[in-house]
This record gives C-alpha cells, structure tokens and sequence, in this order.
C-alpha cells in the first residue's frame, strides 16, 4: 500500500518547498513570499524500482484557525458531545465548508483522506494562538502529525519555543528540516520518525531512506567524474601557436572558460536543479564574470592558490599559460637554461618538440595553477549541490574551500601524464575520448578527487 501523507500548515510557512525537497523537483508547484499561494490540493508520488512507495500532497495554508475552531465547537448541539472526526464530518457536510471556510475544507479532507500529516512550521514565528488552534483543528481528524520545522537555520529562530509548545500539545515527535539547506540526513530522520508514527508503513519508509541514500551516493560519484573529466581536458589540451600567440592565447582561455561552464551545467543537471534558476540566483560561475577572473592573480590569491613567479608574471601579461614542453611548464628562461646546459635527457624525449620551439613554434597548455582553481572551485560547486534542497532559490556561494592539498605541492600524477596525451582532452582535434588509457586516467582521479 501507498503511503498518504498531507503537507498542511499555516500559509507561507514553506509547505509546498518541503515537497520540492522532497520530491527533488524544482518545479513542484508554486513558491512565494507571499500568503496563499497554493489554492488547490497537489500530489507527488515517490516510486522505487516502479513501485509506488509515498503519495505527498501539498495544501492551501490555513489563514484563519481561530474562527475554524469556534465555529466547529458551535457545531455541538445542547447536550451533544462529539468527537474530533465525528465534528468534521458535520462540517464539511454543512454550506461554511463550501463557502466561507473553502479553502480550510479542502486541506481537512485531504488530511482525512491521508495515512499521516506532516505539520510544517515556520520556527521564526512565536508561537501564537492561531498555531495551536490550527493544531487543535487539525488534531480533530484523529491522524498522526509530525511537525517539521522550517527555518531552523536562521537566526530569530525559536526552536526551542516550539519544542515546549509542542510538547504541551501531546505531540513529542518532530523534526527539523530546513527546506533550503537541509541537513544531510533530513530524509532519514524524517522518514524514520514517520517510522514510529506509522509502524505498519515501516518497511516503505526504510527501502525510501535506503534509496535516497544509494541515490545520493551514485549522484556524487557521477559529479566527481564529471569533475575529473573536465579536468583531463584541460590539461590535456594544447595549442601550437606561431606568430599569432596572443590570438591563441585568448582563444584557450575561452576554450577553458567555456569547458567548465559545461562542466557546471552538467553538475547541475545531474543534480536537477535549472540552470536559469541558478542564473537568476546570481551563481558566481555563471554570471560571467568568473571568466575575466580565471586567469587574474588576485582571483587566483584569493582562493587560496599559490601563485609562483611564473604563472604571475604570465598573467599579468595577459597570458596565465606558460610555455609547455612535455608535460612540464617551463618558462622560456628555464627552457633555453635546459638547452644550454645540455639537458641530453630532456632534449632525447622531447626532441621533436624542442626543435619546434626553437624554430618559433611554441605550444600553449594550461597552467598548473588554473587547474588547481578549476578543481578547487568544482569541488566546491558539488559540495554545495549536495547540500541544497530544491525549494532554494537564492544564489550558490562558492567561496575558497580547504582543500589545500589541491592548492599547493604537486597535481596528481595522472594530470601531469594528461598533459602528455593531447587526444585525451575533448577541446583538441582528434580527441580520442573512449580510449582505455583515459578512461583509466578518469578514474584514477576520481579516486583522487
Ligand atoms: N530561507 C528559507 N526560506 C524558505 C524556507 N522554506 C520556505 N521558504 C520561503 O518561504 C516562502 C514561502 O514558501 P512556500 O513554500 O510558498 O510556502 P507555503 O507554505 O507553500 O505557502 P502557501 O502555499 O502560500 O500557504 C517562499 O518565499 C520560500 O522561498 C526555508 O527553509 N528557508
Ligand atoms: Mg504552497
């Protein structure tokens, strides 16, 4: 059997983002600052396997319970004692449930109609009159409530308000879940303490939290891939430039650039979240303006990554790309330091390619210090991703992370080895994608990563 849980509480207190967390659909309905957005009954159902484990429904806020609890207690006749559900039921037979209290009537019959409400609170809110004939209200209809609170992560938070409120009401159980940044075990011990309420659904429940969780761990294990594929790229990408260089030059950076927007889209794909809803959020590595930052020193100070003479002085010059030789950023200085003092190893490997250099032929590659950025900054993206419930709207923040090992000593081994593979980096002609040896190298990062 399908489990039937109402979403019901107060307007504006985020029952409809709770659904689009749960439901991990950022289009789940409609979300506002204002009040009674949501006017009419709305379902979603969680499947596993293509079978049908949880019905939500999503409900018009409650807006006047006061007036909803006097007019049910009028409702006795003299000498009459009724029950909770036994009081409702002459309600919604009678005219007020199809006029003035319309919009209460329906989260009612749904509830009626449900295994189970969750009871979800805005914890920035005292906990007013209105709240406990709401819960009064909605007691009637003799299901289990699980409150969920909402906005515990703000500050004017009064959680503990609640808790005692709560308590005093008879209800014991509850969780907090914030919609926008939930914890990452919210599903879990939402659905656990479900569990307790509704003992017979416990085995859905449980195959729900073992697939959210197997879910979570494949999506991550996707993105680090993701991550360590545009990785590859870029170190393996190079460009033979002659007289033109500056024109090369900035024709890489734009291949990088563009090659790691890819990259976000992807991840945000992969995560099912909208890339125009980040875009509006003004996520940093879409709005374009991380482009003009990628290659600048001071972007690359402040995210931690240790800027070396070379690579500064590049930049400064408008480049950020040194020289490459295989696989090694040499400076020109260092290169003809190699020559002169007759690097007969280096000169025996890479020949061919020195004697380009020398005859005005320089290749372009992608510095050392770009790709720790490139890595930092994915990571960082990721991390966020996991954490961001699907109701949020505001704006992604990626800041410096701690992943220091990425910022200093040396790339991973593999990097340093894609860099001597130009078939292995999708940006150059006659990449060889599907080839054993990069896919191996994918995965040797990933499991650096
Ligand atoms: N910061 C923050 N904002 C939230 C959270 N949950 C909801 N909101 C915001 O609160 C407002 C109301 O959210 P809704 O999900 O529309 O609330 P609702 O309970 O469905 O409202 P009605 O349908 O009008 O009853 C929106 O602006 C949401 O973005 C949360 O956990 N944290
Ligand atoms: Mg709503």
């Amino acid at each position: 059997m399908t489990l039937k849980l109402a979403v019901v509480g107060h307007t504006n207190v985020g029952k409809t983002s709770l659904l689009r967390t749960l439901t991990r659909d950022v289009g789940f309905g409609e979300v506002s600052h204002r009040p009674s957005t949501t006017r009419h009954v709305e379902g979603a159902r969680l499947s596993v396997d293509g079978q049908a484990l949880l019905e939500l429904y999503d409900t018009p806020g409650l807006e006047d319970a006061i007036a909803l609890l006097d007019y049910l207690e009028r409702l006795e006749r003299p000498g009459e004692r009724l029950d909770g559900p036994a009081r409702l039921a002459r309600f919604l037979e009678g005219s007020e449930a199809r006029q003035r209290f319309e919009q209460e009537a329906k989260v009612l019959r749904q509830l009626l109609a449900s295994d189970a409400g969750l009871y979800v609170i805005d914890a920035r809110e005292p906990v007013l009159a209105k709240y406990r004939d709401e819960l009064a209200v909605l007691g009637s209809c003799g299901k289990p409530l699980l409150p969920v609170l909402n906005f515990v992560t703000s500050a004017q938070q009064r959680e503990e308000e609640w808790r005692d409120a709560l308590a005093r009401l008879g209800l014991h159980a509850l969780v907090r879940f914030d919609t926008v940044a939930p914890p990452l075990d919210g599903e879990r011990r939402l659905y656990e303490s479900l569990a307790l309420l509704l003992e017979k659904s416990r085995p859905q429940l449980e195959r729900l939290i073992a697939d959210h969780e197997q879910q979570a761990h494949a999506r991550h294990a996707a993105g680090l891939r993701l991550i360590a594929e545009l990785l590859i790229d870029c170190a393996a990408c190079r460009r033979s430039v002659g007289a033109d260089q500056q024109a090369q030059v900035q024709a890489l950076h734009q291949s990088i650039r563009q090659r790691e927007q890819a990259c976000v889209q992807a991840l945000l794909r992969l995560y099912a979240f909208r890339a125009e809803d980040a875009r509006a959020g003004d996520l940093p590595l879409l709005d374009g303006r991380w482009g003009d930052d990628l290659f600048n020193p001071e972007t690359l100070k402040q995210l931690g990554v240790q800027v070396g003479g070379g690579i500064a002085a590049g930049a400064a010059a408008g480049a950020g790309i040194d020289l490459m030789v295989g696989g090694l950023t040499l400076g020109a200085a260092t290169l003809i330091g190699a020559l002169a003092g007759g690097g007969l190893q280096t000169a025996r490997n890479y020949g061919e390619r020195l004697l380009g250099k020398l005859k005005g032929q320089r290749e372009l590659s992608v510095d050392d210090n770009v790709l720790r950025l490139l890595a930092v900054r994915q990571r960082q993206l990721l991390d966020a991703l996991s954490a961001r419930g699907h109701a949020a709207t505001a704006a992604i923040e990626v800041q410096a992370g701690q992943d220091s090992g990425w910022r200093q000593g040396k790339l991973p081994a593999v990097l340093r080895q894609a860099r001597a593979h130009p078939r292995w980096s999708s940006l150059n002609p006659q990449a060889r994608l599907q080839q054993a040896e990069r896919q191996e190298a994918v995965e040797r990062l990933v499991a650096q990563l």
